[in-house]
């Protein structure tokens, strides 16, 4: 059984306290590697690396650094299967998901942000015959990066990229519940010759190592995904504190189907909106509005798409979906079925626990879930369940859909589902959320502004909104 290890001023050092936390597999229940129970002492220890590290760090040339981060890409594509089983093995994903999407994305991240840096500029502002200003873009300092547990080296690697592209030093937190492939890319970093200090990834609890981070003084910036309750205590402790913050918090995203969509295509496409990844994706489209004219034909056709879906061992190819990332999650799933039924709501399909058999017999999986029913305002219907959970709504009017979907407190992703454009459009305009799909889900450009609005967070990533966020603005003014 493996124990892991933090990355800590170029080495891997076990934690001061020597204490370990069990890390479980999903698929089987079974404990199968071992994740440093760090604390505050670790977290200081990752600070004083960082900070020695920070002086040649942020004046090393973009050349040089943008080449040092496209070797750690190459060092998780040499190393890609590994990188995949592990993905897979330590979340419940269906191995051929972290195959297509989580690996490639976390190699993307690093070739997208080295590459950016090379063109990352400043501004500046004439005042004609007066004066001129401009504007430096300097890194921070030391920065906290803090991911969750469903895409775990994506998001990870999402933020430690611009961060360290843009010169600053960073004490990185994977979950404690899929601590796997940060480890394995801290053994990369190493072996691509990032200096030592310029990212240390302390492995451990929220409570406990998170909470160490987001509380040291010289940690200047903290970006975190999770959950919004957690987002809340994160801004409650860095706020009073003047920390720069970027929270990428939770989501209960529309689906909003017009009877005038392309039918085949938008049934399939909203179907994997809702359960890829078992629906523990802050994005899953998990309340799905249909125009009442097509109602019964698009529900009809959407359950018999998810019945298709075969739930199974993550590492077979076959394996639509896998399991849920921890035996809590899967109680919290299975409570907002119930919770689902006595509001009203009837389950068209699913509604279960899977008992497999196997390797997989003590694993956490649930049947892929269609409900309707349910008044747009339930329980169910406003807040995020995050497992492999729908709800489908009838409406009559743009207007009526609007407020739907609008009524819940997140807004971070939404689709819209039409062949009238000028609807498409004018819908788009009025979806409280961060992003929005028109005929398409999930579909990434890394250069556009990623984020939500309302309880799903404060601040953008991606594209140049990283680069600022872990830069400071200073202008310089000059006199002619
Ligand atoms: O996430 P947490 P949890 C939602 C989803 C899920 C719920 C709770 O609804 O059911 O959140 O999930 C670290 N200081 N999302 O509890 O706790 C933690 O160690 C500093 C949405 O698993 O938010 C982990 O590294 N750090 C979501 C990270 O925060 C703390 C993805 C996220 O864990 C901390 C995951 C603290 N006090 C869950 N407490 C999304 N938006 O994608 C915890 N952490």
């Amino acid at each position: 059984m493996g124990k892991l290890k933090n990355y800590i001023n170029g080495e891997l050092v076990e934690p001061v306290s020597k204490k370990y936390l069990d890390n479980f597999e999903p698929a089987t229940g079974e404990v199968y590697s071992q994740v440093p129970d760090s604390d505050e002492q670790d977290v200081q220890l990752a600070v004083n690396a960082a900070k020695a590290a920070f002086a040649d760090w942020s004046i090393t040339g973009l050349e040089e650094r943008m080449m040092i981060l496209l070797r750690v890409a190459d060092g998780i594509e040499k190393r890609f299967d590994e990188f995949v089983k592990a993905e897979s093995r330590d979340s419940g994903k269906p191995i051929k998901l972290a195959n297509a999407v989580d690996i490639p994305r976390a190699i993307s991240n690093f070739r997208f942000y080295a590459s950016a840096v090379q063109h990352f500029a400043s501004e500046s502002h004439q005042m004609p015959g007066v004066g001129i200003n401009y504007t430096l873009r300097q890194p921070i300092g030391v920065v906290g990066c803090i991911s969750p547990w469903n895409l775990p080296l994506y998001l990870f690697t999402w933020k430690m990229a611009p961060a360290l592209a843009t010169g600053n030093c960073v004490i990185a937190k994977p979950s404690e519940i899929t601590p796997y492939t940060a480890y394995l890319l801290s053994q990369v970093c190493i072996e691509a010759g990032l200096p030592k200090g310029v990212l240390n990834i302390i492995h451990g609890l929220g409570g406990k190592a998170g909470q160490a981070i987001i509380e040291h003084p010289e940690i200047k910036a903290i970006s975190f995904t999770g959950g919004t309750e957690t987002g809340k205590k994160i801004a409650a402790t860095a706020a009073p504190m003047f920390k720069k913050l970027s929270l990428e918090l939770g989501g209960k995203n529309p689906t909003i189907v017009f009877a005038d969509c392309d039918f085949e295509s938008t049934v399939k496409q909203t179907v994997t909106a809702g359960f890829s990844n078992q629906g523990e994706i802050c994005l899953c489209g998990s309340r799905v509005f249909v125009e009442s004219s097509i109602y019964e034909k698009f529900r009809d056709a959407f359950v018999a798409r998810v019945k298709t879906l075969k739930v199974g061992d993550p590492n077979e190819e076959s394996s639509n979906l896998g399991a849920i990332v921890s035996a809590p999650h899967k109680q919290k799933i299975l409570s907002y079925i119930k919770l689902a039924q006595e509001e009203g709501g009837t389950i068209l399909c699913g509604g279960n626990e899977i008992k497999m058999g196997g390797r997989c017999g003590n694993g956490y999986f649930i049947e892929p879930t269609v409900i309707e029913g349910l008044d747009y305002k339930c329980r169910t219907q406003q807040e995020e369940i995050f497992g492999p959970v729908v709800t489908l709504t009838p409406f009559n009017s743009e207007e009526e859909v609007l407020m739907m979907a609008n009524s819940v407190k997140y807004g971070l992703a939404s689709s819209i589902w039409t062949t009238d454009l000028n609807r498409a459009h004018r819908v788009g305009e009025k979806i409280e959320a961060g992003i929005v799909w028109i005929n398409c889900w999930l579909l990434r450009d890394l250069r556009t502004p990623f984020g939500g609005v309302k309880a799903s967070g404060v601040g953008r990533e991606g594209g140049w909104e990283a680069m600022r966020f872990f830069t400071e603005a200073k202008n310089i003014c000059v006199k002619l």
